[in-house]
């Protein structure tokens, strides 16, 4: 009976280490911004590496890359795994990296076992989770549950003036093909992406492996506040209508919504702001910030949101101010299957990997490709719970064991 080897914590360590060169600021942590010079170099390093394995490769038109490792019956839909490559600012080197080495790994561990798949198994890299350059996150996972077509590409501009489109265009992608990213349900069997837990859940818990019942989904809004722009000294603090002032008074509101919601999942962040005109001695006239809101629960993140506009028409009329608000995606949070976190479970019973079940904070790629596929999850642990930051740190055994947990879950649902 062909047995599958265990994965091998250098090689995972070589992988990310190597990702990791691809990065814009090495003064302060890892930027890898979508189609910038390093994120283009790491996409070619990983398809090299995908090559190496004896993967074939195919790229959609918004820049998804599939490496396949084919089954036996290419009839069949195939099963896959994956993450993403680019990054917030400064963030470390783990955040979606992670599950595209684990599928790699997968992969070699699969081929040198001898073991043949019914089902090819795909490793997705997945374009732009994040929202840096776009403001928009889930990009290639977006487009491929049908809800980015390329009318919305050419909408989406980054600080430049670029559209998501243009830059598509410029390196080559097939664009005209844009509607062919969709897939429809029945298209992919299953899909279970790796990820690190970006909270301290697991380590307090002393746990390898958490597998994820619900994937919390945000809404992003971007927030303008329209004031009088005047001179510090010479208006009297009765007269002013100062952008932001009212923006921080939003922003309270915001945060006591957020601390007072009855669903634990709740969380509000304002993130990004920007003061014109951002002087020493001058009264801004406009404030723009960015809100992110997330839960599990949509009718109570919609609720949220409705009780924040009810504050702003207040906010408005005490502070003379205009407040528009624009909804940058109101995402819906994704359960994950059952079927595919019972075998996930069965694989931590098996090799004796302590797990919990548990709730996914941040969104991922798997929210949005649930749509047409059953999705799961497994989480390895993020030490002290940092993410998004140079100090983000996964100990590399605990992702060679969460990558153990996901080689044998997807031979499973690859011969299923
Ligand atoms: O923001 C998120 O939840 C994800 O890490 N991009
Ligand atoms: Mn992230
Ligand atoms: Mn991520």
């Amino acid at each position: 009976m062909q047995q599958l080897g265990k994965a091998n914590s250098a090689n995972i360590e070589t992988w990310l280490e190597t990702i990791n060169t691809y990065n814009s600021t090495p003064e302060f942590g890892t930027t890898r911004v979508l189609f910038t010079e390093p994120e283009v170099g790491a996409r070619n390093y990983v398809k090299g590496e995908m090559k190496k394995l004896g993967m074939t490769i195919h790229e959609d038109a918004i820049g998804n890359i599939f490496g396949v490792y084919p089954g036996t019956d290419a009839t069949l839909p195939p099963v896959w795994t994956g993450s993403h490559i680019d990054t917030v600012l400064n963030a470390g080197m783990f955040d979606g990296m992670s599950g595209v080495v684990a599928g790699l790994e997968a992969v070699r561990l699969i081929r040198e076992s001898g073991i043949s798949l019914r089902r090819s198994l795909v490793v997705v890299v997945y374009t732009s989770e994040e929202p840096t350059r776009f403001k928009l996150g889930c990009l290639g996972s977006r487009a491929l549950a049908g809800k980015l077509d390329a009318a919305e590409a050419a909408t989406l501009h980054d600080a430049a003036g670029k559209s998501l489109y243009e830059v598509l265009e410029q390196l080559g992608f097939p664009v005209q093909d844009f509607d062919l990213v969709k897939k429809k349900p029945g298209d992919v069997f299953a899909a279970v992406e790796l990820h690190i837990d970006q909270t301290g859940v697991l380590e307090r818990a002393g746990k390898t492996v958490g597998i994820v019942k619900t994937i919390c989904a945000p809404t992003v809004l971007e927030v303008e506040v329209i004031g009088r722009q005047s001179h510090a000294g010479g208006t009297s603090m009765e007269e002013r209508r100062d952008a932001y002032m009212a923006a921080c008074e939003l922003a309270l509101v915001l945060e006591n919504l957020g601390r007072h919601s009855d669903s634990e999942y709740t969380t509000v962040t304002v993130g990004k702001v920007e003061v014109i005109p951002n002087a020493v001695n001058v009264i801004p006239g406009k404030v723009v910030f960015s809100v992110d809101i997330r839960d599990c629960d949509y009718d109570k993140k919609n609720e949220l949101v409705m009780k924040f506009r009810q504050a702003v028409s207040k906010v408005e009329s005490e502070r003379g101010v205009a407040v528009t608000i624009k909804m940058v995606n109101n995402d819906h949070p994704m359960g994950c299957s059952p079927k595919i976190t019972q075998l996930i479970e069965k694989n931590c019973c098996q090799q004796d990997v302590p797990y919990m079940y548990t709730i996914s904070g941040a969104f991922h790629d798997s929210m949005l490709v649930g749509d047409f596929a059953p999705v799961a999850m497994i989480f390895v642990p993020s030490h002290d719970g940092i993410s998004h930051s140079p100090q983000e740190w996964t100990d590399f055994d605990d992702l060679a064991a969460g990558t153990d947990v996901l080689t044998g879950t997807l031979v499973a649902l690859a011969n299923a």
